[in-house]
């Protein structure tokens, strides 16, 4: 089923350029972006991202580094878009993240853990709204397309 998540490239990932290779295996696995944009969050927007964690003891380490410098937010449409993002992310906590995944060759810390990625359809669309207007996301046919999904 085709699917729309938000990837965010976080501001460590920003930092290190690591955003063209992150970029670079989206694309290679045959998803679509259909929005990318570079911002730095507002203390609302971490809020809003971040409202589950908001009572969690690790919120405030959390919320200094998401606004620590700009991120990239990355609207990436294709079938089973939401689950197939959080398999190229890996888990959570980058060291026991399995090599091959963004975090896991990229990363070595729980909080700085390169990118962000939605959890289920609902949420990517609360999430993905946090960042685009709907105008700003794009439909449109990628030449290659049925040779993908
Ligand atoms: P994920 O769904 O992979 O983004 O992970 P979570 O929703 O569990 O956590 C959100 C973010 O909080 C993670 F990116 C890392 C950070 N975090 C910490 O910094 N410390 C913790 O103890 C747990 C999570």
């Amino acid at each position: 089923m085709t699917e729309t998540t938000l990837l965010m490239i976080k501001p460590d990932a920003v930092q290190r350029a690591l955003i063209g290779r992150i970029i670079l295996r989206v694309e290679e696995k045959g998803l679509k972006i259909i929005g990318l944009r570079m911002i730095r969050l507002t203390k609302s927007m971490v809020d809003q991202l971040y409202d589950i964690h908001i009572d969690k003891n690790f919120y405030p380490v959390l919320k200094t580094f998401i606004l620590s410098g700009p991120v990239i937010a990355i609207a990436i449409q294709g079938t089973n878009a939401v689950k197939v993002i959080r398999k190229l992310a890996g888990i959570t906590n980058s060291p026991e993240a399995e090599p091959g995944t963004i975090r896991g060759d990229f990363g070595l810390d729980l909080t700085k853990n390169i990118v962000h990625a939605s959890d289920e359809v609902e949420r990517a669309q609360y999430e993905l709204n946090i960042f685009f207007r709907k105008d700003e996301l794009v439909e449109y046919e990628l030449i290659n397309e049925d040779w993908i999904k």
